[in-house]
C-alpha cells in the first residue's frame, strides 16, 4: 500500500485557510528602517529596548484620564497582582483607547521581527502601581509555558508609561540580559544588577517573553500608572482568552491589526479555524 505524507514546503502548510486572508503584518505605517534595525539588535542583546515619548503629552493625558476613571477601587489579590495596585481587565471590551499603543507602528515593526506572523496580542491591562507598594517579584512572562530554558521567546511586552517612571515610584525593573539564561531563578548577584526602566511619560519599554522582570516598589507619594500589552506567538494560547471577553461588534470596531491579534487570524494552515473556515469571516458576517 503506498502513503502519501504531507510534506514540509506545501502550499498548504504555508497557507492553509489564509489565501483570501493575508496577514497584515508589515501593512502599518512605515517606521524609520535604520532605527528599527538599532532597536531590533539592542533587543535581542539586551533582553529590551526603551522606546522614549513614543506618545504623544496630549494623547497621553487624553488616555490617562480615560483609564484613571475606569481602575477598579480595589488592589490585587495577591503579591504578583499586587495588595496595593490597581489592575484594569479586559480593556478593549472597557474602552478602545489603549488599542493605538498596542498597535504603535514601531511596536508592530519589532513585533514583526522577533515574532512569527499572525502573533497574538496575548493579554493587554492597565496597571496602576499605589504610593506604598513593594516590589513585585520578579518573573518573566514566559514562564507560564512548560518548556525548559534556555529557549526562544514564546512572546514579548511593551510596558508603556502614563506617568514619568522614576527611581522611586514603582518604575519596571529589568535584569538585562536575564532572556539568555538557563532556568535559573535570579540570584542576590542577579537581582544587584536589575535596574528601574526610567523614561518620561509616553514612553515604552518593550522586552523578550524571556526577559526576567517586575513592577518596582512605590516609595512616592504619588501613583504610578501604566497600560502593559503583551504577544505571544500565533501557535500558543493567549493568557486573556479575547473570543470570549470581546464581543464580535466591539472587535469590528477594532482595526484589522487589532483584530488580527485578537485572534481573527489563523497560523497556517488552520489553527484558529471556525468551523472549518478563517475567522475573519465572522467579521464579515453581519446578522441582517
Ligand atoms: O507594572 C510593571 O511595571 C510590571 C508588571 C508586570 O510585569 C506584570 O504584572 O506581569
Amino acid at each position: 500500500m503506498s502513503q502519501r505524507v504531507l510534506s514540509g514546503d506545501s502550499e498548504y502548510l504555508r497557507s492553509g485557510y489564509a489565501k483570501a486572508y493575508q496577514s497584515t503584518a508589515g501593512s502599518q505605517e512605515a517606521v524609520d528602517a535604520a532605527e528599527l534595525e538599532r532597536l531590533h539588535a539592542a533587543l535581542l542583546r539586551d533582553g529590551y529596548v526603551i522606546l522614549e515619548r513614543i506618545v504623544p503629552e496630549a494623547h497621553v493625558e487624553q488616555i490617562s484620564a480615560e483609564l484613571r476613571s475606569l481602575l477598579p477601587a480595589h488592589c490585587g489579590r495577591n503579591d504578583f497582582e499586587g495588595t496595593l495596585t490597581q489592575r484594569l481587565y479586559a480593556v478593549i471590551t472597557k474602552t478602545l483607547a489603549c488599542n493605538p499603543l498596542v498597535e504603535h507602528p514601531l511596536v508592530l515593526g519589532l513585533l514583526d521581527r522577533v515574532l512569527a506572523p499572525n502573533y497574538l496580542l496575548s493579554q493587554l491591562q492597565v496597571i496602576n502601581i499605589l504610593p506604598g507598594e513593594q516590589a513585585q517579584p520578579l518573573h518573566h512572562d514566559d514562564a507560564f509555558y512548560p518548556v525548559p530554558r534556555p529557549r526562544p521567546h514564546f512572546g514579548a511586552a511593551t510596558i508603556i508609561a502614563m506617568d514619568d517612571f522614576t527611581a522611586d515610584n514603582g518604575a519596571t525593573v529589568v535584569i538585562p540580559a536575564s532572556h539568555t539564561w538557563d532556568g535559573h531563578a535570579p540570584t542576590p548577584d542577579d537581582c544587584a544588577r536589575s535596574i528601574p526602566v526610567i523614561m518620561p511619560k509616553g514612553s515604552m519599554v518593550l522586552f523578550l517573553g524571556t526577559l526576567w522582570h517586575g513592577g518596582g516598589a512605590n516609595q512616592s507619594a504619588a501613583p504610578r500608572l501604566a497600560v502593559t500589552a503583551q504577544y505571544c506567538e500565533p501557535w500558543v494560547r493567549q493568557q486573556e482568552n479575547f473570543s470570549l471577553s470581546v464581543p464580535l461588534p466591539r472587535a469590528r470596531e477594532c482595526s484589522p491589526h487589532s483584530q488580527r491579534m485578537l485572534g481573527y487570524s489563523i497560523h497556517p494552515p488552520f489553527m484558529g479555524m471556525v468551523n472549518g473556515m478563517h475567522p475573519r469571516r465572522l467579521l464579515e458576517d453581519k446578522p441582517s
